[in-house]
């Protein structure tokens, strides 16, 4: 089954296939050229020193425990300029895991909207950096403005199980939401 990990420039994509993937993960990371310096804005992230952005895709596969399920992980950029790839990555995904920076609520909107627009199930990990805010997870649904069944868990993008419990979340919400459309 294909998942997509999503999420706007420096929320950690890249760091969550890693983490998850049983196999050498594909990464398309490019130098950023001085072309999309406007658009990508780093110092808005706090990410002064990242000199590489997702263009592309990433790629990364995962047996999920006790099931024979195997979800092939595509890490896809937030951006709308990436509309055209979005289409057909998002072709027969199973659902979305957003990656979400509190740091940076607002830039999570457009990858939200894009996910919707395709009509993707999805669930919300929130990727915890040291200088965070600390909201709770009821004023974040609020303010992410999440359907009351989205999953919507707390997760550090750099450790096993804390990522896999955050798509564990989502392939339940996808499954229990595909069921409910055939049935
Ligand atoms: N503190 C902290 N840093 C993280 C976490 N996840 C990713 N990072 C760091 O944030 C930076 C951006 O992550 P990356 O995976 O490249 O983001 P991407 O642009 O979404 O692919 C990297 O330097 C990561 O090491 C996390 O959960 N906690
Ligand atoms: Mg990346």
């Amino acid at each position: 089954m294909k998942i997509l990990v999503a999420g706007h420039l420096g929320v950690g994509k890249t760091t969550a296939i890693r983490t998850l993937s049983e196999i050498p993960t594909l990464h398309t990371e490019e130098v950023m050229t001085d072309a999309a310096a406007d658009t990508d804005d780093l110092s808005l992230v706090g990410l002064r020193n990242k000199t590489t952005t997702t263009v592309a895709i990433d790629f990364g596969r995962l047996t999920l425990p006790g099931d024979k399920i195997v979800l092939y992980l595509y890490g896809t950029p937030g951006q709308r300029r990436f509309l055209p790839l979005w289409k057909g990555i998002a072709l027969g995904a199973l659902g979305a895991l957003v990656l979400v920076d509190t740091r940076r609520l607002d830039a999570s909107f457009e990858v939200m909207d894009l996910i919707e627009e395709r009509g993707l199930p999805y669930a919300v990990a929130v990727n915890v950096f040291p200088d965070s805010p600390d909201y709770s997870l009821e004023i974040l649904r609020s303010k992410l403005d999440l359907a009351p069944d989205t999953p919507l868990v707390i997760c550090d993008a750099r450790q096993t199980n804390s990522s896999l419990n955050a798509l564990i979340e989502l392939t339940a919400h996808s499954i229990s939401r595909a069921g409910n459309e055939t049935s």
